[in-house]
């Protein structure tokens, strides 16, 4: 079938809108209609080149929502007209990993997710009659996209689409490394670094978790109102200080901060969080994705002297399972997705989303198929 669809030919090139050519879901496959889908970074991340998995020409994207359009032989948890959001990380409830109880990071489909292809290591999109790859075993940049069933949680169909698509990314991402990765409890002290998407959703799961302080940190100050709308008790411009940001974080809190979150995606400031954690106890907690090559360094004795340093991918979240109940709290309103959505627009205009993005002006642009 056709598929109107916004595709990346080459790193670093604006996406092209053109109509695709979409094959028919294999076994264990699901065709979905997407009504819409986020922009988070780490789309402008592979963009840019800097993914070491990035792979052209691809069909970006990973935070959508949508309908299940057809189902592959053997599909047997959902079916047509069934709401979904797809998962980038997988829950085949099978793996090593979903079986261990001490991970979100299956395996099933993993290897060949990496790889832009679908289990059988082939692609379903193709332009010209030249393929096209697949990304983080999702692309909801595409009217018509194929995932894996286990790639697939099954939704409420009463669910707001424009705003419960960030739980396919984003916000299901901060709220998880606050509950499941850093356990943060009642009076903790976070720092969180970035202000983006995900750093106001760990703000929003820490103050759910009704932490005491939460000092949010970004050197841009046009972040700061949405991160105190959130629960941020201080909100700090790095750029207003001389001393470096750990020395004026430590010095805020006396020892430091019970946990720190790093949502950018820099490796000097993942290590400014990892100082401003507190003596004997402080964990820091890795959400930003880092470019190809670079690296974290501390001095060992930050560790020696009780301080960890942890990461999280998509929260630690186990999607089939969790996003079901998470969409629920939405439509109740214990979880709030509206304010993240600060942009909305058709699939002709997603380049303006990613210049939106990288101007610091979105926090999340959504766009409409
Ligand atoms: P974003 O671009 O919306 O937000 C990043 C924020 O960081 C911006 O507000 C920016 O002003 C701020 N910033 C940049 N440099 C800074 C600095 N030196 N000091 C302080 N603030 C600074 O991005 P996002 O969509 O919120 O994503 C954040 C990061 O999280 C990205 O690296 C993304 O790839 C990653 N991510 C990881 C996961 C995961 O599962 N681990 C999931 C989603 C996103
Ligand atoms: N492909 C990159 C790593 C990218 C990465 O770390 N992705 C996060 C999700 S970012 C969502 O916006 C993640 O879940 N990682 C675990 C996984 O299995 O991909 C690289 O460095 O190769
Ligand atoms: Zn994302």
């Amino acid at each position: 079938m056709k598929s109107r669809a916004a595709v990346a030919f080459k790193a670093g090139e604006p996406l092209q809108i053109i109509e695709i050519d979409v094959a028919p879901p294999q076994p264990g496959e699901v065709l979905i209609r997407i009504t819409h889908t986020g922009v988070c970074h780490t789309d402008a991340f592979t963009l840019s080149g800097d993914d070491p998995e990035g792979i052209f020409p691809v069909v970006l994207g990973h935070e959508g929502a949508g309908i299940v359009v057809e189902c592959g032989a053997g599909v047997t948890s959902v079916k047509p007209g069934d709401h979904v959001i797809p998962l980038y990380t997988a829950e085949c409830g099978q793996c090593l990993f979903c079986k261990s109880g001490k991970t979100n990071l299956c395996t099933a489909v993993r290897a060949t997710q990496g790889k832009g292809v679908m289990p059988d290591g082939t692609t379903r999109f193709s332009y010209d009659g030249k393929p096209l790859y697949h990304y983080m075993g999702c692309s909801t940049f595409s009217e018509y996209t194929v995932v894996a069933e286990v790639s697939l949680a099954k939704v409420s169909p009463e669910a707001n689409h424009e705003q419960v698509c960030l739980l396919g990314c984003g916000v299901t991402t901060g709220l998880g490394a606050v509950k499941n990765t850093a356990k943060v409890q009642p009076g903790d002290t976070v720092a969180v670094f970035g202000l983006g998407g995900i750093g106001l959703a760990v703000i929003q799961g820490a103050k759910l978790a009704k932490a005491g302080r939460i000092i949010a940190i970004d050197t841009n100050p046009s972040k700061f109102d949405l991160a105190r709308t959130f629960g941020a008790t201080d909100c700090v411009n790095p750029k207003d200080h001389e001393q470096p940001i750990q020395q004026v974080i430590v010095e805020m809190t006396g020892w430091g901060v019970d946990h720190s979150f790093e949502c950018i995606g820099n490796v000097n400031v993942m290590r400014a969080a990892l100082e401003c954690a507190h003596r004997g106890w402080g964990q820091s907690v890795i959400i930003g994705v880092a470019g190809s090559g670079q690296e974290i360094s501390t001095r060992p004795f930050q560790l020696v002297t009780g301080r960890r340093w942890l990461g999280t991918a998509f929260g630690g979240v186990k999607g089939r399972s969790e996003l079901p109940g998470m969409v629920e709290d939405a439509m109740a309103g214990k979880i709030q997705l509206a304010p993240f959505v600060t942009h909305t627009m058709g699939l002709a205009d997603i380049n303006r989303a990613f210049e939106l993005m990288h101007a610091g002006k979105s926090i999340r642009s959504v766009i409409n198929f």
